[in-house]
């Protein structure tokens, strides 16, 4: 209707009056007036998408420029699911309470029912499960990443059944190269006691019972393969084996020499071959056996090694995940991130990348230094 009347006016336009043609201009002006609020409309509809447009270049930039570095962080550390690693720290750092608190959690292993359905403790699950499970783990590629899940799942122990609520801890070898008898892990209060009674009876190879200590005298089953109930064993060497075993595998040059090697392979046997018997060959009875989880330092020894892979991991870009070599003992298969790890009923298998990473996977921990 207002289309024909337009149209009306429109073509009868000579014949207005001046009222009307006022009317028809004001009309006209009003037509305008609306049309030119349109084209307003559509260039700010122009500029708003202009805006639109740069605003989400910025904003995808910005995205790419935020997003990235935390993807990285994320791929590389799974930062997601380990937001506060637990830190290892040595034991000479810890405060009396603190060494207190882990000795009083490992004696509590002692005191605690078999959790894999042996006539054994808590404690003792661990060298026999060493012993059964993890040999084929040792002079292959599973070496260091066997016993960095075994310390996990010893960790978790610790903490579930004992209600430990620290970390794990490690002995920093190298910072008793010459003098391992002057070590303060072997105080006899606030250490895991000190050599075997030397004027005692040989129990184990040349070794004898631990006699002071939170361990003194405590009884263990089994001494590699054979059931042979004895007394916790020491022997340290005498000074000239101690430095021929014992210190010229950790000396400073030893061990520059091993983190200098390029490959994980390379690395994880020079480990093994090298300081991962130092100790044990120092120190003797119980921990230079298959069933070495008998002496409780063997831990920090493990934590010390598991260190050092650590640093190497973290010495060069790409090393984090890097796994390589033989998958097991006498295995000509080469070993990958998705091979096993076998834990016997002591804690589930699982694969090799859940702990190539100490903050990804399942763990999430780091080392004081
Ligand atoms: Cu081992």
């Amino acid at each position: 209707m207002a289309t024909a009347s337009f149209e009306n006016v429109a073509q009868t336009r000579p014949l207005l009056s001046e009222e009307e043609q006022d009317a028809y201009a004001e009309e006209e002006k009003s037509k305008v007036s609306d049309y030119i609020p349109v084209y307003r409309r559509l260039w700010f509809v122009v500029a708003l998408c202009c805006i639109a447009v740069v605003g989400a270049v910025v904003v995808t930039a910005g995205t790419i420029i935020y997003v990235r570095p935390s993807t990285v962080h994320k791929s590389a550390s799974s930062s997601q699911s380990c937001q506060n690693p637990s830190v290892r720290r040595e034991w000479r750092t810890l405060s009396t309470d603190e060494k207190l608190a882990y000795l009083d959690a490992v004696v509590c292993l002692t005191k605690t029912p078999s959790v894999i359905g042996r006539n054994q403790t808590v404690f003792e699950d661990f060298p026999w499960t060493h012993n059964n499970e993890g040999m084929s783990a040792h002079y292959a590629a599973p070496f260091l990443a066997w016993h960095r899940y075994f310390l996990h799942v010893y960790e978790a122990k610790l903490r579930d059944v004992c209600h430990y609520s620290g970390s794990l801890v490690f002995f920093d070898w190298q910072l008793n190269v010459h003098d391992l008898p002057a070590a303060p892990i072997w105080d006899p209060i606030t250490g895991f006691g000190g050599d075997g009674n030397a004027t005692g009876v040989r129990t184990v190879n040349t070794a004898s019972c631990v006699t002071d200590g939170p361990f003194a005298n405590l009884q263990v089953q089994y001494y590699a393969d054979e059931a042979k109930p004895h007394c916790l064993s020491r022997g340290f060497q005498a000074p000239d084996d101690m430095e021929k075993y014992y210190s010229a595998r950790i000396s400073e040059d030893a061990i520059a020499i091993i983190m200098a090697l390029p490959q994980y392979n390379a690395f994880n046997l020079g480990m093994e071959n090298g300081p991962h018997l130092a100790m044990p060959h120092g120190v003797l009875g119980d921990f230079f056996s298959d069933t070495a989880p008998n002496d409780p330092v063997f831990f920090l020894h493990h934590a010390q090694l598991d260190r050092l892979w650590w640093k190497w991991q973290h010495a060069k870009p790409g090393r984090r995940r890097e796994y390589n070599g033989a998958s097991s003992m006498h295995s000509k298969e080469a070993a990958s991130l998705q091979d096993q790890l076998e834990m016997g009923t002591l804690a589930p298998k699982i694969a090799v990348e859940e702990i190539i990473d100490t903050q990804s996977g399942i763990l999430c921990y780091e080392y004081a230094y």
